[in-house]
């Protein structure tokens, strides 16, 4: 049944940052290499790809790469067929006339609205649910990604945790704590570089560039790289995204930000720092609250205690310095349980697969 369903069309709208396309662009090369899925990626921000992936041309209106083929997604895009599956990631719409030609092919296509990843139980309770279109004989299942075997799952490619275990055996250490920053402006960046400056070991702080190197230029000034006392401060260049993902492999400690890097630091193992993207309302907070409740789970109160005091600090603010320090001190029951964690998760289906199955079931 699943070889059926060839071709995949993945629709992907940039809203901000590089979430959704760092999600998007994952899973689609995943369904290419792993699943052997002729897949078309419509974007509508080329550039939003291009650091992520420096081998795309912005300029290319179609363009293959990695095994994906990249539609730009314009207003005017020609719809000359439509896939079989058809994702359509964080309810970002189809076009009209895209939806017109899928309402008029047989069999239906399977429509998905892939949500945003969230730990909270009325996602699990969604998961998988059909919205039947108002006007269109058509049906679009909601697929939840999530931290359960209820979920829709995370994005894992084959061979990942073996990779990521070989660089971590092989890693040559010497006494100074490597920290990579990812973070948004509104993190209480100024008071970190106040407390790691005043280690009493080698701290070494590598900075993504944007929003955390300007959040540090406007604490400490100048251009960089830093030294602080013990502590040096990195900025690095934009890295394609496999690179990214190793660089939170060799860190000690990672500061990730949003759904994919957040996701990235849990194979990584090591311990990490989530700072959740903000919603209006506050209601990131509930988020955050049902995956610290989650993640927690088998931990010492003491080292639980420190993990959440430092999660909410980061996340709105408090008191760094003392978070730090806590946290600092159970550096090593968290990457322990760390490594049980990213076990525990790499038992449910990753999310490609769990959608090659669910797609499957619907045909
Ligand atoms: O960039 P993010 O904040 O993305 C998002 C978006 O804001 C989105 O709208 C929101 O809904 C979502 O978060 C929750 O953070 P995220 O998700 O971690 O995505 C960053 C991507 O950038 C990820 O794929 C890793 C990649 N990356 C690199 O490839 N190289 C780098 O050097 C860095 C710093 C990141």
């Amino acid at each position: 049944m699943a070889s059926m369903q060839l071709h995949w069309d993945i629709f992907c709208r940039v809203i901000d940052n590089y979430g959704d396309i760092g999600v998007c662009w994952r899973l689609a090369r995943q369904l290419a290499n792993e699943h052997g899925k002729q897949v078309r990626l419509w974007l509508d921000d080329l550039n939003s790809l291009q650091p992520l992936c420096p081998a795309i041309d912005v300029f290319q209106a179609e363009q293959h790469c990695l095994g994906v083929e990249i539609i730009h997604w314009t207003e005017h895009a020609a719809v000359d067929r439509v896939g079989e599956v058809i994702i359509e990631a964080f309810a970002c719409e189809l076009p009209d006339r895209y939806l017109k030609v899928m309402s008029q092919t047989t069999p239906k296509p399977c429509w998905i609205n892939l949500e945003y990843l969230t730990a909270e139980t009325w996602a699990e309770d969604c998961h998988g649910m059909a919205s039947p279109h108002p006007s269109l004989p058509l049906i679009k299942y909601f697929f939840f990604p999530g931290f359960s075997s209820s979920s829709g799952g995370v994005l894992r490619e084959r061979g990942l945790m073996a990779e990521c275990g070989k660089v971590l055996v092989n890693l040559s250490r010497d006494d100074a704590l490597d920290i990579s920053l990812f973070c948004y402006d509104t993190a209480p960046v100024g008071e970190l570089l106040e407390v790691l400056a005043q280690s009493t070991i080698p701290v070494r702080l590598h900075v993504a560039p944007g929003k955390p190197l300007t959040a540090v230029i406007a604490h400490l000034g100048g251009s960089g790289p830093w030294q602080r006392g013990q502590l040096s401060v990195l900025p690095f260049d934009f890295l394609p995204q496999a690179d990214f993902d190793r660089l939170l492999w060799r860190c000690d400690i990672n500061f990730v930000r949003g759904e994919d890097s957040f996701v990235r630091a849990q194979w990584a193992t090591h311990p990490f720092v989530w700072q959740i993207y903000q919603q209006d309302d506050d209601t990131h907070f509930v988020k955050l609250n049902a995956f610290l409740e989650r993640y927690t789970q088998g931990l010492s109160a003491s080292s639980a205690n420190a993990t959440v005091n430092l999660f909410k600090a980061w996340n709105s603010g408090g008191n760094i310095g003392q978070a730090w320090a806590s946290f600092l001190g159970v550096k090593a029951e968290i990457a322990e349980h760390n490594r049980r964690w990213a076990a525990q998760l790499a038992e449910n289906p990753d999310l490609a697969n769990a959608l090659v199955k669910f797609c499957a079931a619907k045909v």
